[in-house]
């Protein structure tokens, strides 16, 4: 009598709950998956700080730009081994089903992290990392492997990140980190992956932006002694290449303090201090005006990059050009001669971009020859517009390009393969497919990447201007490339010779084409330093006129399809971060941002294809372990099969045919409102016991 009493009130309250947060699968959205609908539901669940929604198996993240307590290692321990849907939506659910997966079937797993320049991507493959960190069994030996994973995290965002307008601690290089364990589950080695470092940041910043971290963690926080030995003083600005931003100092960040974490990860991830000459040749004092005092600067650091004073100034002041098979230097006017030098500050921080990371997988690198598994993490630079796109946006566009397109072949994929699998009929729904992007960049022979290296291998004859012409006329009437005609009739003014537009899948930018077909000034200077760091990073059969090297551009669109083969061979988990407002504020949920990305995230195509065929699926043994208490047949235990105990379960709560599909493994429910209401059922049940039980416990006293 007391419980029938109290149903009504809980149901009610149970309605209200969903109606103030929301529901914490898309999939379960009662109306149409109308956008309006979709972004009603986010917002409600931003705004009572649930910043975690499913669209089934993929997680949306919006960035609460404050601290949430969801981080802890309490929450850690409650997600460990826990079914995905069992509790609210997490990281630490998805770090955990891959996990879990990777133990029992012994297969490799990628955690893909997406979404636009400060939405939360980084901030989410650590807690991933930490995740591992915390949860899975370790040993005394084994510790020494998971502080080097974790601290490698400060020292490559050290190197690798900068404060931009977006976000102050913005990734300026893509990264891929394969987690490796041993059969027994446990962390025992890595490896990263890091793809093409904005080298253009060392030499200028926009402005409100910075050069990276470390230059001035190095200034604020380095020890006096350091300073002095490589002569330099504790004022950014000093510096030209430090300050062109005007905002050395960020009131967010914390150079003194990050300064000491930087160094004591590198005495954990074991460097030695022959190795810690990176820090000698990265930083050069300021130019004044015209070319004396570049010369001050190169002898300053000239000790540092161990090559001659005199070798070093012809090179940056002097062209070879080959004149009947002799060559002759001819001089370099001033505005060349600081692109020369621009250009080695550049190659020179990003080659030891690159062997410092190197160093770091040396680190971590697990020589014991058994098999292992992995996870990896995938946290690459976001989607960017900026007021000037030069080639760096280009190929982090195209990066970006690439990964969506992955993710609508993979998710596309395992839902076909699913339904084939268990026996389902279905029917695809379309979507956008942006490999036609893909393609008009890295086509052989007619993609804009191939232009670039044909243009590129007649230098003297090329410019900025043929390369823009041969564009027009190999992909002038691509659907995805605006012809600078078109550019004029839309926006009525005459736009530069220099730019060229693509429409990408998440909006259209404007690249400027300038000198893209670089080979480096002084790359024959640095190839003979004495300096062993610099040495490593210029090898010296690079000067083999024989050799054509590739472009760039060719490099990246190498290690990109290599990346994507190592992740097509890998069960794939997807978190789609998401920024909620321009003003990296807590709380603000800017519906016309959001609306933009939710769109070109492609999250409604997912959503559409999730509840196209049948909107939830779930393995026979989960749905009955949930449900059972609903039937009197499967409580409190079934014995026989899952199938036909679920068979009963639903026969005895109602669910029509139309409403369902047993599969060979699961059972597949059409719509959302039919496991919305058996999950209604099941909370109702929940209090009803839990009151009950409460009654009980009062009578009984
Ligand atoms: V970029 O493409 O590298 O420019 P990310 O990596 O997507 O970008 P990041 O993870 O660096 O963004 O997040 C930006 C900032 O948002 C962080 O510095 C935090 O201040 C803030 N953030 C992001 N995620 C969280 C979170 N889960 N909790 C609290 C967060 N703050
Ligand atoms: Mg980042």
């Amino acid at each position: 009598c007391f419980v029938e009493d109290n149903t009504d009130i809980i149901m009610e309250g149970a309605l209200i709950a969903r109606d103030r947060v929301g529901v914490q699968d898309f999939v379960l959205l009662d109306s149409h998956t109308s956008e309006a609908a979709f972004l009603n539901n986010l917002r409600k669940r931003y705004q009572e700080n649930l910043i975690y929604t499913y669209i089934g198996t993929l997680l949306v993240s919006v960035n609460p730009y404050k601290e949430l307590d969801i981080y802890t290692v309490t929450q850690m321990q409650l997600y460990r081994g826990v079914n995905f849907f069992e509790l609210p939506p997490h990281l630490y659910a998805i770090a955990d089903n891959a996990y879990r997966v990777m133990c029992s079937e012994y297969n490799n797993h990628f955690i893909l992290i997406s979404g636009e320049s400060g939405a939360g991507k980084t901030e989410a493959s650590k807690k991933i990392l930490q995740y591992y960190a915390v949860t899975c069994p370790t040993t005394e030996q084994l510790q020494v492997v998971r502080d080097r994973l974790l601290l490698s995290n400060p020292v490559l965002e050290a190197f690798g990140n900068a404060k931009t307008l977006r976000n102050d601690n913005s990734s300026r290089f893509g990264k891929y980190m394969d987690i490796q364990f041993d059969f027994k589950g446990a962390p025992v080695g890595g490896h990263i992956l890091s793809y093409l470092i904005e080298k253009s940041r060392v030499v200028h910043q926009n402005h409100g932006e910075r050069n990276f971290h470390i230059f001035y963690q190095l200034l604020e926080g380095g020890e006096k002694d350091l300073l002095c030995w490589l002569g330099l003083e504790r004022n950014p600005q000093k510096y030209a290449y430090l300050i062109q931003g005007r905002c050395a100092k960020v009131f967010s960040i914390n150079d003194k303090n990050d300064w000491k974490i930087v160094r004591k990860a590198f005495s954990i991830i074991d460097f030695t201090e022959k190795d810690l000459e990176v820090w000698k040749s990265k930083v050069h004092p300021v130019d004044g005006n015209l070319l004396l005092p570049i010369l001050r600067a190169v002898f300053v650091s000239l000790q540092l990059l161990g090559v001659h004073l005199s070798i070093l100034q012809e090179a940056l002041t002097h062209r070879k050009i080959e004149a009947r098979s002799e060559e002759v230097l001819s001089p370099l006017n001033v505005d060349l001669a600081f692109y020369a030098r621009d250009a080695v500050a550049k190659a020179i921080y990003g080659r030891t971009f690159t062997w410092l990371v190197n160093k770091i997988n040396g680190s971590l690198a697990n020589k014991d020859s058994t098999r292992k598994t992995v996870i990896g993490l995938l946290d690459i630079y976001g989607f960017e517009v900026l007021d000037t796109n030069s080639f760096e946006q280009f190929c982090i566009n195209y990066c970006n390009e690439k990964l969506q397109q992955l993710l609508i072949e993979m998710t596309l994929k395992a839902e076909q393969e699913e339904y084939e699998m268990e026996g389902i009929e279905w029917e695809p729904i379309p979507y956008f497919n942006n490999k036609i992007i893909c393609d008009l960049v890295e086509q052989k022979h007619k993609g804009i990447i191939s232009i670039l290296d044909e243009e590129c291998l007649r230098p003297g004859e090329a410019t900025d201007l043929s390369f823009l012409e041969k564009l027009e006329e190999k992909v002038g009437d691509h659907a995805h490339f605006v012809t600078r005609k078109l550019a004029d009739q839309k926006t009525r003014k005459s736009i530069d010779w220099v730019d060229f537009r693509l429409l990408h899948y998440a909006g259209e930018v404007t690249y400027c084409a300038v000198g893209e077909c670089d080979r480096g000034a002084a790359l024959e200077v640095l190839c003979n330093s004495k300096n062993g760091i610099i040495r490593d990073c210029f090898l010296l059969s690079e000067l083999d006129s024989r050799r054509r090297p590739e472009t760039v551009a060719t490099q990246f669109k190498n290690s990109l399809m290599s990346l994507i083969e190592i992740l097509m061979s890998k069960e794939p988990s997807y978190i789609r971060c998401i920024k909620p407002n321009e003003n990296k504020e807590p709380g603000m949920f800017d519906d016309c941002l959001i609306r933009h990305q939710v769109k070109y995230l492609g999250l409604m195509e997912h959503l559409r294809v999730r509840r196209a065929g049948f909107a939830y699926r779930r393995k026979y043994e989960h749905f009955l372990q949930r449900y059972k208490s609903l039937c009197p047949a499967t409580w409190p235990h079934w014995h026989g099969p899952a199938a036909e105990g679920v068979e009963r379960l639903i026969k005895h709560i109602g669910y029509k045919p139309e409403e369902y599909k047993l599969g060979r493994t699961k059972i597949f429910i059409r719509f959302p409102k039919t496991l919305f209401a058996t999950e209604d059922a099941f909370e109702i049940r929940k209090h009803i016991m839990t009151l009950a039980a409460i009654k009980l416990e009062a009578c009984w006293r």
